[in-house]
């Protein structure tokens, strides 16, 4: 009933009948999350980091009424020329049905992938609970879809701008696994740690992949793995505090609000840092599109009907 909704490139579709790994990319950060043109060039370098840990990247983005699984070249520039819209689960139908072009989150680019089959992802961090949760209400629907759909996430964490603890509480609510990766602590996007816990730590992308491997046969939706930014590109925890601390003012002060609270909130830390949250955003991104790759290739086969 989706075929004509879901356009899949051939190399991946071939890639996936054959079980061979596959690692699905996500367009949001390319159109909302940095500034161009670095967007359309970090979609290019985290496809090349996906093949170099030998696996198949695809890139998946909303155009002409149908999920594109797998963006050409030509297709990622015309997507991300200014007016893309941010899709997530909400948005994402009417999207489609209209022909609007979109580029997918974590939560819509986890439901894409499901329906093509696709078991990893690679993102920089996720959404989650924003400060301030009591008098805005503001959850992204990152975590609903996690609790959803079963596919591996690798990120840095979750976003540095969001309430951490009450998104980790919320992930533990919701049944998420939250594996570290070479780490006891939950990685802060930025920065390496954090004062949370995972549930796990695997130093091998083989054994963690044997895990969500399990948490899969058991019914269970997604799998959240929490990647640490490369050392040489964490921000100094002064530099960023009071980067976080001046891009929150700026959102108090202004009306944003909703989908647009997120990319408001990286343009203002990317001002506050003079570029340095862009560049080490940018090294976190193709860190854990190499991992993604990794762990796809470490997959046990899927299991046959
Ligand atoms: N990771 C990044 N940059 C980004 C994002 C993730 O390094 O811009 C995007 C993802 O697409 C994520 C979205 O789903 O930010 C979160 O938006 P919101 O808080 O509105 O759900
Ligand atoms: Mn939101």
């Amino acid at each position: 009933m989706i075929r004509g909704r879901l356009r899949i490139a051939p190399a991946i579709a071939a890639a996936l009948r054959a079980d061979r790994p596959v690692v699905a990319l996500e367009t949001t950060l390319v159109t909302h999350g940095l500034p161009a043109p670095e967007g359309v060039a970090t979609a290019r370098q985290m496809e090349a980091e996906v093949r170099d840990a030998g696996a198949v990247p695809a890139t998946i983005g909303v155009l002409d009424g149908a999920i594109v699984v797998g963006l050409e070249d030509v297709q990622l520039d015309a997507l991300s020329a200014p007016g893309a819209v941010k899709l997530n689960l909400s948005n994402l139908a009417a999207a489609l049905a209209r022909g609007q072009r979109g580029s997918t989150t974590v939560a819509a680019t986890a439901w894409c992938a499901s329906l093509a089959g696709i078991r990893v992802f690679a993102t920089g961090g996720i959404g989650g609970v924003h400060r301030g949760f009591a008098d805005r209400g503001d959850v992204s629907a990152d975590l609903e879809a996690l609790a959803r759909f079963a596919v591996v996430v690798v990120s840095a964490g979750a976003k540095a701008v969001l309430d951490l603890p009450r998104t980790r509480e919320l992930l533990e609510t919701l049944g998420v696994p939250v594996y570290g990766f070479g780490t006891d602590t939950w990685p802060a996007f930025y920065r390496r740690g954090s004062a949370l816990a995972v549930d796990a730590r695997f130093d091998d992308p083989t054994a963690l992949a044997a895990a969500a491997a399990a948490h899969f046969e058991l019914g269970g939706g997604g799998v959240l793995v929490g990647n640490p930014i490369p050392m040489e590109h964490e921000l100094p925890a002064e530099v960023e505090r009071e980067a976080i601390a001046a891009a929150l003012a700026d959102a108090e002060a202004s009306a944003v609000a909703g989908r647009d609270l997120t990319p408001f909130l990286l343009d203002r830390l990317r001002v506050a840092t003079a570029g340095r949250s862009v560049v080490s955003n940018v090294a976190l991104l193709r860190n854990n599109a190499r991992l993604a790759g990794r762990i796809a290739a470490a997959l046990p086969p899927r299991p046959r009907e």
